[in-house]
């Protein structure tokens, strides 16, 4: 395993400008037939080298000739041809084998289908080529296979010829105009059911959309198709871009390691990611449809039309989509909901990758295996990044930069520096500092403190900053990032927050706007009548920790009055964190003060937005606590957390029970509706039922029938899982039957099974160790499959207080599934094995456990470079 570092960057010595495929597909042993032009670039001698990686090679011409073997060199992966010739053409012909491609890159069957995945170095495993993202061709690709086997043969771009041959095979050949790397390369050939529709772009072309999904599945397509025409639709308001093909087609295939994949006009996605209709789907499901279609989608012009130019400026492509995606989402849906819901991503995961063996910067610096980098930190946190430019350009400014970016880099692959550029020339901006963020990895800490004097009505905010060590980077340089900020008085009362030397600009929700750029920074506010309680760091304004003495009364203030959503939410969340951390640092049962009793209970009657009442009632959870502490007092927090959850549950019982029957009235029996109302009604008694369900003790019998109601009136599968969570989740005794039954019904929907797996595998209580074990031989789970492998075994290795199990057999259990991955599928493998990297914040008996089964894995002798780059990481 060779490491590869950013610095070392230097353009291709040789460019391809045109590919012609051939495929002519067989289980075994397809053959490929690539004829390439090749062209020089600048003055040199050196040879041409061109990637491949677990093929046969069976033939090689230069200009029509064929190459003996003592003209060109090869290894295991690369082709390596010397020649002085400018320009030539060169035909490659291998042979690979798709069904027994259990890695899921390059070409490999799924199911009975045909399919490819070459982001990011995929394209190499189906032929010898220049893979890498700044070397972009026109392709033309032709499918040939058994007609009747595979009556859909798809390529990138436009069908342009197609025939049949005597042998009863079909062929079908594709063009796409636009040029582009390797990495989006696509072909699918199976037989499917498809859903047709079209779209009009706004200057009035059509484009046909088309849905290609297992027989059977049309039922579950729909929402599918509305989300990608929602997503061109916005796309054209929202960023004025419109699509550019003819034909934009979506495969849905079960066997994929990622979500979807946004190949040029061939999307090709987990048809977890598809499949959705409510019988099926929970309404998260239903808005992770949308959100990846549309992100896919978006990536079109962010990705697609202007690319990376190498691996490591990933997050240009995939911070900049994910902020879209949000965004789209944003403007369907509930914008706060969703916003608190990428907060709660960063909190929990991005914060943990930031304080672990693996921390990287959003443009990372060195890479051993690439695919180890499609990371919360490059895609989330690389959001928030592009996030805090928009605050900071405002939306104006914003899209002034992206029209920018998009006239000078259409059809070009560049870097996040040139991102950079186009935002400060369309806006005449310096963001020298702000680059720090691409540069350096970690967590900041905020440190707020504020003085008022009354005489001079002067408030003074202090604000420092600092960011801990991460693995290579032992000191860090300030930041520069937006903290947006809003006082409010005592009666709640927001007030207007000025200086007498600087004017500030206001967020859209009328936050004022600080720029932090100092270790330390001082602002002075004039015109204050008393002493107010600031809102700090609005709609989340930046990716880092704050530390902020908040009283109870000043909790009790933003909860109820702060006019940003975020502050509102978090404002209750840091009482529950405050009753926690105190008990944490007691090693006692957490108990639910009066006053914070009191707060939930007018959050529960209140009359917001019922998704957001349930957000604020959700008792922070086990790794959200984790990661505000360096070293994770697990018994503690895991004691603290369910005593809370419970008190919760007993003292507001007779709350939830009406809030429950007055929302049931308001949902009525009606239909399954995907609004948002309904979607907000679903959340808030769902949220109530848990937490009935928990406070099981006051009231058994009402308790049971309750759940067993709750589910036998379900409309849709968000009420069943609900059921069947709290069932499982509180240990009621009703748990097993609501287990057998679920799984009688759905034995065939694999996807839905994945439910029930990760139900399992989540729970906070039982013999969870040993059900996961047990489930593992069960029929709906393989190892073989990337989605079950989530489900189960990914979901339990998240379930701290199993996976941290004092004996070790939370760790042994996966540290096995990791052994067997590492053969079939590294990519799985390497996602299986992060909580395993931050043994040392744990205490010495279980470090000593998770080194042992570290040190095992190490010694593995056909150890994949993914799983080899993190242990070592992680061990260094
Ligand atoms: N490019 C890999 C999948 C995605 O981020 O869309
Ligand atoms: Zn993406």
């Amino acid at each position: 395993a060779i490491a590869k570092f950013r610095k070392d960057y230097s353009a291709p010595n040789f460019t391809i400008d045109e590919v012609a495929l051939t495929f002519h597909l067989a289980d075994h042993h397809t053959k490929v037939v690539s004829q390439l032009k090749v062209r020089r670039v600048g003055a040199h001698q050196q040879p041409l080298v061109l990637q491949g990686e677990h093929l046969q090679l069976e033939s090689l011409a230069l200009n029509g000739n064929d190459l003996g073997s003592d003209q060109f060199q090869l290894s295991d992966t690369e082709l390596t041809i010397a020649t002085d010739l400018e320009q030539f053409s060169l035909t490659v012909t291998t042979i690979v084998n798709p069904t027994d491609n259990k890695a899921l890159e390059g070409l490999y069957k799924s199911a009975g289908t045909y399919c490819t995945q070459c982001e990011a170095e995929g394209f190499r495993r189906i032929t010898y080529y220049l893979d890498r993202p700044d070397v972009l061709a026109t392709y033309t690709t032709t499918i040939y296979a058994d007609a009747a086997q595979y009556p859909y043969l798809l390529a990138n771009g436009n069908k342009i010829d197609s025939g049949e041959t005597e042998q009863g095979e079909h062929w079908v050949t594709w063009h796409d105009p636009h040029p582009k790397p390797a990495y989006l390369f696509a072909l699918v050939a199976g037989d499917f059911d498809v859903l047709r529709d079209q779209f009009t772009t706004r200057s009035g072309r059509d484009v046909a959309l088309e849905f290609f999904v297992d027989k059977g599945n049309l039922d579950q397509t729909e929402h599918a198709m509305q989300s990608l025409k929602n997503a061109m639709r916005w796309d054209e308001e929202r960023f004025d871009l419109e699509y550019d093909l003819d034909i934009y087609m979506v495969v849905a295939v079960d066997f994929f390691n990622m979500g979807a994949m946004e190949n040029k006009g061939l999307n090709v996605f987990n048809s977890k990611y598809v499949l959705a209709n409510p019988n099926t789907a929970t309404d998260q499901d239903f808005l992770n449809v949308e959100s990846v279609i549309g992100h896919e989608y978006f990536h079109n012009w962010t990705g697609n039309r202007i690319t990376c130019r190498d691996w490591f400026q990933l997050s240009l492509k995939e911070g900049l989509t994910v902020f879209r995606d949000q965004e789209f989402s944003a403007d369907l849906g509930s914008r706060a909901v969703n916003r608190i819901q990428d907060v709660q991503i960063i909190r929990t995961h991005q914060f943990n990758e930031d304080a672990s063996p693996m921390a990287h910067p959003i443009r990372p610096d060195k890479v051993i295996e690439m695919n180890n980098f499609y990371t919360v930190t490059v895609y989330n946190k690389g959001a928030e990044v592009i996030r805090m430019l928009h605050t900071l350009l405002g939306e104006q400014g914003f899209q002034r930069g992206m029209q920018e970016y998009v006239r000078r880099y259409d059809g070009q692959a560049v870097t996040c520096e040139d991102f950079i550029l186009a935002m400060e020339a369309a806006n005449d901006r310096d963001f020298k500092q702000f680059r720090n963020w691409y540069r350096q990895a970690g967590t900041p800490s905020l440190q707020v403190t504020q003085s008022f004097a009354a005489d001079s009505k002067q408030l003074r905010l202090r604000i420092k900053q600092s960011t801990p060590a991460t693995p290579g980077q032992p000191t860090k340089q300030p930041f520069h990032m937006p903290v947006v900020i809003s006082a409010y008085n005592n009666q709640g009362e927001r007030l207007t927050l000025r200086s007498s030397d600087q004017e500030y600009a206001h967020t859209d929700t009328g936050g004022t706007l600080l720029e932090l750029t100092q270790a330390e920074q001082e602002w002075v506010f004039e015109g204050i009548d008393s002493e107010p309680t600031l809102a700090l760091l609005e709609n989340f304004s930046a990716p880092v920790k704050l530390q902020a003495d908040y009283s109870a009364e000043q909790l009790r203030l933003l909860a109820g009055c702060a006019d940003d959503a975020v502050v509102r939410w978090d404002a209750v969340q840091s009482m529950l964190r405050k009753l926690l951390q105190d008990a944490i640092a007691a090693e006692i049962p957490a108990q639910l003060s009066d006053s914070v009793a009191t707060t939930l209970r007018t959050v529960l009657h209140d009359d917001v937005d019922p998704a957001l009442r349930a957000l604020a009632l959700a008792c922070p959870s086990v790794d959200e606590l984790a990661e505000l502490y360096e070293q994770v007092p697990l018994e503690a927090i895991v004691q603290a957390v369910d005593s809370l959850k419970l008190d919760i549950a007993l003292q507001l019982r007779e709350d939830f029970a009406a809030v429950y029957d007055t929302l049931s009235d308001q949902l009525g029996s009606a239909t399954y509706e995907l609004d948002g109302r309904s979607i907000g009604l679903r959340s808030l008694r769902n949220r109530c039922l848990g937490y009935l369900g928990l406070a099981r003790s006051a009231a058994p019998e009402s308790t049971d029938e309750l759940l067993q109601q709750h589910d036998a009136q379900a409309t849709s599968m968000t009420d069943h899982i609900a059921a069947l969570q709290t069932a499982v989740w509180t240990d009621n005794p009703q748990a097993s039957v609501l287990l057998a039954d679920f799984a009688n019904q759905w034995q065939d929907n694999p996807l839905v099974m994945d439910k029930w797996l990760a139900t399992q595998a989540a729970a906070p209580v039982g013999n969870v160790v040993g059900e996961v074990a047990d489930l593992q031989q069960h029929s709906a789970f393989t190892l073989a499959n990337p989605n079950r492998v989530y489900a189960l075994l990914a979901t339990f290795s998240r379930n701290m207080r199993y996976f941290h199990q004092a004996d070790g057999s939370g760790y042994q259990l996966i540290a096995t599934a990791i052994k067997s991955l590492n053969s079939s599928n590294p990519q799985v493998a390497s996602r299986l094995i992060t909580p395993f990297l931050q043994w040392r914040r744990f205490d010495t008996k279980r470090q000593q456990l998770m080194l042992t089964c570290l040190n095992e894995l190490k010694a593995l002798p056909n150890l994949a470079s993914d799983l080899y780059e993190k242990i070592s990481q992680s061990l260094a």
